[in-house]
């Protein structure tokens, strides 16, 4: 008698948007080294590749056990041979030799720690590479020249590549109520991004700012930063004016993601309460009284609340996924704003992320499931 061990063979509807994928991944070092592939994409400017490989993770991020074996992928959407052979070799061999030399590539090293600075993009690392800038010390000997944001961004940089945990978050959450709500009395604050998802940690804290009565709102950013600043709360902060007009016809470029809230890029200067992670801002002089943290603020009318709400609170895979499926399979433009309906020729309202699932035809994902 042949004895066969029973394996699950997986599958999963292939839109990250279909599935429910929560913090708890089965999968992490497959999805680490699918990932990693994807960051090394996305740094050399082959964007593509880079969501490929994204949406690869995310397939493996989704499945209820870890994988032992390769048989048991067939059911699991979006693996094409690349991402195959990198799960063959770390399943066989427990790493992908791609993904270590990658790993130890000094390029790839040179982008990570370039673009690590706030304000510096994949272009701009990738010319002072080719430059010989390749560290922060040969960044700071060699003198280019840095726009606000990049010297910010660079003053700032360990405090910025520290993650922000939730009580910090939760502190900066108290700031941004408290000016919103001097500035303009019923404001209403949520927070949204990973946090909202439930992550324990994430780069940076992002706000949506709303008022119940629709056009209170116009203008509040300008105020909002105005009173920020003059608490000494900003490091830095750069403010984009709202841009969004609906039009008649529908929207004039339904491939544009551009968001055009008032939306607020920052730094902020976070007191550090005692016992709150005050030692690991220290270095030789003991524990500073603040840190920096990074806050993206977005003010949206009540109209379009439920839009940026789903918008922003992403994963950023599962928002471009959202965005595919309403394209591809039900010929709409869903956008941070409104979502449009091309068959109908008409936009379709919605108050609640669950009534923009609905129009979407498909099964409300909560945002501790949006993890894709
Ligand atoms: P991020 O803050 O970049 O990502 P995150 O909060 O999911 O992860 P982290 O914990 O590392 O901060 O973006 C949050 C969401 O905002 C993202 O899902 C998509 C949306 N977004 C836009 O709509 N436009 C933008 O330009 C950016 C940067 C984000
Ligand atoms: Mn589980
Ligand atoms: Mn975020
Ligand atoms: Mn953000």
């Amino acid at each position: 008698l042949q004895q066969t061990e029973e394996v699950e063979v997986f599958s999963t509807p292939s839109y990250a948007c279909q599935r429910r994928t929560t913090l708890d991944n089965h999968n992490a070092v497959l999805t680490d080294a699918l990932s990693l592939l994807a960051e090394n994409a996305e740094l050399s400017g082959e964007d593509g590749r880079g969501v490929a490989f994204r949406r690869a993770a995310a397939a493996l991020k989704a499945l209820p056990l870890p994988v032992t074996r390769l048989t048991q992928l067939g059911g699991v959407p979006c693996l094409g041979g690349h991402s195959l052979r990198v799960i063959k070799d770390v399943l066989e061999s427990g790493a992908s030799p791609e993904v270590e030399a990658l790993r130890r590539s000094e390029r790839f090293k040179a982008l990570k720690v370039l673009t690590g600075i706030f304000g510096v993009g994949v272009k701009t690392a990738g010319r002072w590479i080719g430059e010989g800038i390749l560290t922060l010390r040969q960044l700071r000997d060699s003198g280019p020249t840095l726009n606000r944001a990049q010297r910010a961004g660079l003053r700032h940089y360990d405090d910025l590549n520290r993650p922000v945990g939730r009580a910090e978050a939760a502190a900066v959450a108290a700031v941004v109520e408290a000016a919103a709500g001097s500035v303009l009395p019923g404001a209403r604050v949520t927070l949204i991004g990973g946090f909202r998802r439930g992550k324990q940690t994430g780069h940076d804290v992002d706000f949506l700012i709303t008022h119940p009565e629709e056009g209170r709102e116009a203008g509040l950013m300008p105020k909002l930063v105005s009173w920020l600043d003059s608490q000494g709360f900003l490091l830095y902060q750069k403010t984009n004016s709202n841009s969004y007009l609906e039009a008649a016809e529908g929207p004039a470029r339904p491939a544009s993601n551009m968001d055009r809230f008032e939306r607020c890029f920052s730094v902020f200067k976070l007191p550090e309460e005692a016992g709150r992670g005050g030692a690991g801002a220290g270095g030789e002089g003991g524990p500073r009284p603040w840190r920096a943290v990074r806050v993206d603020l977005v003010v949206s009318p009540v109209s379009q609340f439920a839009f940026a709400l789903l918008g922003w609170t992403g994963s950023k895979l599962f928002e471009r996924e959202l965005r595919r499926w309403a394209g591809h399979e039900m010929n709409m433009c869903l956008s941070s704003h409104a979502l449009y309906d091309h068959r109908q020729s008409r936009y379709l309202r919605a108050s609640s992320e669950e009534e923009i699932f609905a129009h979407l035809g498909l099964e409300y994902i909560p945002p501790s499931e949006r993890n894709a």
